[in-house]
Parts: structure tokens; C-alpha cells; sequence
């Protein structure tokens, strides 16, 4: 997609976090003002004049202190780190007051259930209820649904997950008030709310909003962003949108037709959201729509077993990309969660022996990097290709997620996951691990044919949050201190560009003697709205209890609604975070705002550690939570 020129942006409004739109073009607020200047008297001209003088004179003190502040030098006046400023939030305020939902550890009660359906709500005390009440204003019961998202009741529910014992460094470093922080959570419903405003208004039943142009982007035609949404508006308890959604999968949504769908896009977006909502409503029509997961079977019809990535749904053929017979390391090993627990839903062990053989035949294989893979595999002859290339960001990133994910899922079983997943962290250590000049954040690099790059893609902010679960589930502590230089290093990828929102690939300085950490080409400036960061905040969040990870989103998403937000409805990627008067709106909202990005954000916020609790589900690599299975507890 061509994105817009600098007079189609002349006609586009954003709106800031206020809620009241504005025309950015320069061009028209130049002319306004020109125009406003003209019709004063030459006497009114002059008097402004000199009263400009007099005020710039008298205030040239503060400026230059407010610019030298916003260059914001930690060590010098080159250095860029800049401090965490909730802008939209109150004037902070110390927390002294535990908070109630953290623990370290991980805590597993004995009984589990089917898709839970109790009313968690009406079984929990008063108190957390009132909060909710006041955060959310939304909160209904109705027979033993909770509209708050009932998916786990109190017997299942994770124990001693209700003061900071375990945390003693939990709440210290946050700065923001449980007001700030209700009014954050307020903040991400109105977003979600806004988005889907857009979507339903221009794109209703399709699979991507067009904000701008008020219309719509097909990718596979099956109405990507509705079902991508489902289950985020299922936590967020917003009953009528999703009502009104649910309608529409019930009357609308047909896989009979011929298109061709990427295997691993709608195995994580659509089986995946499927099967999710199933879990957390327990309505059997998302269970019954999840049969598009047999329509991707003829995937698996190659050579090797390693699936091609297209399918057609409708006619059952599947094929590779036009150009090469090789699949995406990433996309073969990232719908194992799905195909798993279709099985375990439907008794059909078909999907779970197609998916178990591909990571099967990974595990074997040679060409890794100390458990590090390449990119590329071959669907005739199975072999990795294109060797030489390792990196944790696009096209091998899911691989390493779900390796600890299927081990979760599968209640710490499959002894081969675990392997490959410990062995690949120390691979990450030994070779892609590396400290930035002159500030020091932690970064993973990429090794490109024996020499290092540091080069990191946004995508590669989801190891945090994976570190941090893999250290809660009993994996080396270490894992854990790594999360959090990690986890600095993506908040530092938004605090310091221009617009406070991350561009998609950053390059770290290395050479001692820069002034400056983090490098941006001019091709890779853009946001996507993606959500690896603050679905790292969530998981370290909620494992450690500090609040200064809600601080850091909560200020992601100022941002987001400063600079994506488009006044008709919906948000749209933007090409250039460095530039917050012309960050260039691309005209695209990804399925994946509405179905990642602010479900971590109102998790994250929420400070109710039941409400998807990380003890009890696994989300997959598109935020879906499925359950960790019954037999595992
Ligand atoms: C999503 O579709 C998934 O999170 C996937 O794993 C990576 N790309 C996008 C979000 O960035």
C-alpha cells in the first residue's frame, strides 16, 4: 500500500486524547492565520509585535530549561533517556498502599473445570467489586455469566495472589494514583470503543478498517477484526458490541467459500478468537465456528508434513507462495496451541498429530545456532534454508513463544519443549545479547551470516513478556532479570521518539562515545500499532507487581491516542514516529489493535489478576487465552 501524500493529509482529522478533533495541516493553519493577521489594523499589528517581544524576552529562561529537558540527558546534554511523564495522567501520588493481585508465585489450586461459565463475580467479595464498579461502570451479572469476563470461579482461582508478601519491591516505583490508573482503564475501553465506532461505521463484516478513507481492506474476507475482538470485549464486559458481533458470526460468517487464507494468520486470529471465546463464554456457536480449523488441514499435505503456508478454505488445495517452495519457520511452529486444543475439544487427535509432527521434525533438525533457528523452511525436503540468518524478531519470533507455551499448555509434560526453549534462551545469551552505548540497555541483536547486527525489531518485545512467564512457571530466576532490562529497553524503543511511539525497527549503538542509544532508519519509522510492548508490560506487571510497568503503558496509549487516533472513528498506522506534526497516517487499522494491543493495555490496568489469570490459560501468539489443560492441574 502506497502511503498517503502530503495533500491527501490535508484532509484528515485526528483527534488528541481530549476527545476534541484537530486539522494538522500545516498548510491550513498556516493559511488561518495569515488570513486572521491581514484583517488587523497596522496600529493592532504593532502592539502585538511588541508585546511578543517583551513576553519572548521575559521567558527565554524557561525555554531554553523546558528544551533542555525534553532533550532529557541522563548522564550529558546529548543523551536521550528520557523519564517516564504520564502526560495524561493527574499529578502523581506515592503509593503507600499494597496492592492486592501480585505474586511470584505461581500458586495451583486442584480442581479445574470445562470452559468456566461460574459467576466468579457473585463468588468474590464486595470489595474488588465496588472498584471494578467505579473503573468500569459497565460491570452486570446475568445468571451465572459474568459480563466481566467469568473465566475462572473462586475455587479455580490462583490463591495468595492478594498482597504484595511475596513482592517486597512491589508498588515502590510506581508513581501514579489508583485514580490515574482507573482513569487509564477507562481510557483503553473508550480506545477499544472508538476503534470499533470506526469499524463498525465503514467496515463492518470486513477484515480491516480503513480510518481515513472510511472504508475497508479485504485480506481473506472473513471479517479479520470482528472476530479478533470477540474475546477482548467479552473481558471488557461490553455486552451490547459484542452481542452485536456474536450476531454477526452467527448469521454471517462462512468459511463455505473459495479464498485463499495464510495458514498461520488465521489459525492465531481466527481459530484462534474462536476457540477463545468459546472458553470464556462457554457458547457453543464459537466451538461450532472453530470447523475452520478442518478446513485448514489440507495445509498439511506436502511432501515433508511442514504445512504450506496458503489454503484455500473452500476448495481444500493448499500451495506455497508463488515464488519459493519454503514456509515461514515462525508460521509452522506458531499454531500448535490451536491445533492442540481443537483436539482436546473435538477428540479428533488429527489437528494435535499434524502440528506435534512439524515441531517433531524441528527439534531434529540440524542448521541451529545453539537452538536458535533460521527462517525459512522447505516443504519438499523439510530442511531449514536460506541458512545464516538468526534473529528473535519477524518470521522466527512466535517459534521460541510457543515452545514455552505448549509446555504450559500442556501442564509442564513434553520434556523436548522445554529443552529446545531453555536451550534457545541460552542461545539468545550467548549470541544476540548485547548492551547499548552510553546509556547500557540490554538488546537483542541479529547474527547475519557469522557477523553480529544490532539490529531489533518491535516484534522482538514480546521475549519479556515470555522471560517473565517462563521464570513464574519455574524456569531460572535469571530469566526473570532479563525480562526487566528487556522490558526497558522496548519502553526507552517509545520514550524516545519524538512522538513516544515506537518505530518498527531500531538499530543500538555500540561504539563507545555516541551520544545516542538508538538509531532509526528512515525506512523502517513507522507503527503499526502493534502490541508486543505492553503485552510485555502485562506479564511483568502481574508477576512482579510494580507499578511503574502500568505508568509506561499508560502513557503507550496517550500516545497512541495523540498520534493514531482519527476523529471519524478507529486508529490508523502511521509512517514516521519522529515526526509529531506530520506523523503520516497510513490509513490501515491492523485486527491486531483491537485483538492484542488493548486487551494487554485493559489487562494491564485492570489490577484484578483473575481476570484471565496467567495461572489458568496460555495466550496464544495473537492474545487469545486458551486453557492450560484440565489434566495438568
Ligand atoms: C500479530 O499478528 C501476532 O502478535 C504475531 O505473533 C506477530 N504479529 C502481529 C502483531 O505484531
Amino acid at each position: 500500500m502506497h502511503p498517503p501524500s502530503r495533500q491527501d493529509y490535508t484532509s484528515v482529522s485526528l483527534a488528541g486524547p481530549g476527545g476534541g478533533s484537530y486539522n494538522n495541516s500545516k498548510q491550513w493553519r498556516r493559511q488561518s492565520c495569515w488570513r486572521k493577521w491581514k484583517q488587523l489594523s497596522r496600529l493592532q499589528r504593532s502592539l502585538i509585535l511588541v508585546i511578543l517581544f517583551i513576553c519572548g524576552v521575559a521567558s527565554y529562561p524557561a525555554v531554553t530549561e523546558h528544551l533542555r529537558g525534553r532533550s532529557g540527558g541522563v548522564a550529558d546534554g546529548n543523551s536521550v533517556l528520557r523519564t517516564v511523564v504520564p502526560h495524561m495522567l493527574p499529578e502523581p501520588v506515592r503509593q503507600d498502599q499494597p496492592s492486592p493481585e501480585h505474586t511470584s508465585q505461581r500458586k495451583l489450586s486442584k480442581k479445574r473445570g470445562p470452559p468456566a461459565l461460574q459467576n466468579r463475580l457473585q463468588k468474590k467479595g464486595n470489595a474488588s467489586d465496588s472498584e471494578d464498579k467505579a473503573a468500569h461502570g459497565r460491570k452486570e451479572q446475568e445468571g451465572v455469566i459474568s459480563w466481566r469476563g467469568a473465566v475462572v470461579d473462586t475455587e479455580q482461582a490462583t490463591e495468595g495472589h492478594r498482597d504484595n508478601e511475596d513482592h517486597p519491591a512491589a508498588n515502590r516505583t510506581g508513581k501514579t494514583s489508583n485514580k490515574s490508573r482507573a482513569s487509564c482503564l477507562e481510557a483503553v475501553q473508550e480506545t477499544f470503543l472508538h476503534s470499533w465506532k470506526g469499524y463498525k461505521d465503514f467496515a463492518w463484516g470486513h477484515d480491516e478498517l480503513r480510518p481515513l478513507s472510511k472504508s475497508y481492506n479485504e485480506w481473506f474476507g472473513l471479517g479479520l477484526t470482528l472476530i479478533d475482538s470477540l474475546d477482548t470485549m467479552w473481558i471488557m464486559g461490553l455486552k451490547k458490541e459484542f452481542e452485536e458481533a456474536k450476531s454477526w458470526v452467527a448469521t454471517e460468517l462462512t468459511f463455505n467459500k473459495s479464498v485463499d487464507v495464510n495458514l498461520f494468520e488465521s489459525t492465531i486470529r481466527i481459530l484462534g478468537g474462536l476457540l477463545s471465546t468459546y472458553h470464556l463464554t462457554g457458547d457453543a456457536l464459537f466451538l461450532d465456528r472453530a470447523d475452520i480449523g478442518s478446513r485448514l488441514m489440507p495445509a498439511f499435505n506436502t511432501p515433508s508434513k511442514i504445512p504450506y503456508s496458503d489454503v484455500n478454505i473452500g476448495r481444500g488445495t493448499a500451495h506455497p507462495p508463488r515464488w519459493t517452495s519454503d514456509s515461514t519457520v515462525a508460521e509452522v511452529t506458531s499454531i500448535q496451541l490451536e491445533f492442540r486444543e481443537l483436539s482436546r475439544l473435538t477428540q479428533e487427535p488429527r489437528y494435535q498429530a499434524a502440528v506435534a509432527e512439524v515441531m517433531k521434525q524441528v527439534h531434529k533438525l540440524g542448521g541451529k545456532l545453539d537452538g536458535l533457528v533460521p527462517m525459512f523452511i522447505n516443504t519438499n525436503n523439510g530442511q531449514f534454508t536460506h541458512q545464516g540468518i538468526y534473529t528473535l524478531g519477524a518470521r522466527a519470533d512466535s517459534y521460541y513463544e510457543y515452545l514455552l507455551k505448549q509446555w504450559i499448555q500442556g501442564g509442564r509434560t513434553e520434556p523436548q519443549l522445554l529443552e529446545d526453549y531453555l536451550q534457545a534462551i541460552e542461545g539468545v545469551k550467548k549470541n544476540l545479547l548485547h548492551k547499548s552505548s552510553p546509556h547500557g540497555l540490554t538488546f537483542v541483536g541479529e547474527i547475519s551470516h557469522g557477523q553480529f547486527s544490532p539490529k531489533m525489531d518491535h516484534l522482538v518485545c514480546f521475549l519479556p513478556g515470555t522471560l517473565a512467564l517462563g521464570a513464574h512457571n519455574g524456569l531460572p530466576a535469571d530469566h526473570m532479570d532479563l525480562a526487566k532490562e528487556l522490558m526497558e529497553t522496548c519502553y526507552q524503543m517509545y520514550a524516545q521518539m519524538e512522538t513516544g511511539l515506537s518505530p518498527e525497527i531500531v538499530h543500538f549503538n555500540m561504539h563507545q562515545g555516541s551520544t545516542r542509544d538508538i538509531d532509526v532508519k528512515l525506512a523502517d519509522r513507522h507503527n503499526l500499532l502493534r502490541p508486543e510492548t505492553v503485552e510485555s508490560l502485562f506479564y511483568l506487571y502481574r508477576f512482579t507487581g510494580d507499578r511503574k510497568y502500568q505508568d509506561w503503558g499508560c502513557e503507550i496509549l496517550q500516545n497512541f491516542n495523540k498520534y493514531t487516533k482519527v476523529s471519524s472513528g478507529g486508529y490508523t498506522s502511521i509512517n514516521n514516529v519522529r515526526d509529531p506534526d506530520y506523523p503520516s497516517p497510513r490509513d490501515k487499522m491492523e485486527s491486531f489493535f483491537l485483538g492484542e494491543t488493548l486487551k494487554y493495555l485493559y489487562l494491564l490496568f485492570s489490577d484484578d489478576p483473575d481476570l484471565v489469570s496467567l495461572d489458568r490459560y496460555v495466550f496464544n501468539t495473537e492474545a487469545h487465552p486458551l486453557p492450560v489443560w484440565p489434566s495438568a492441574v
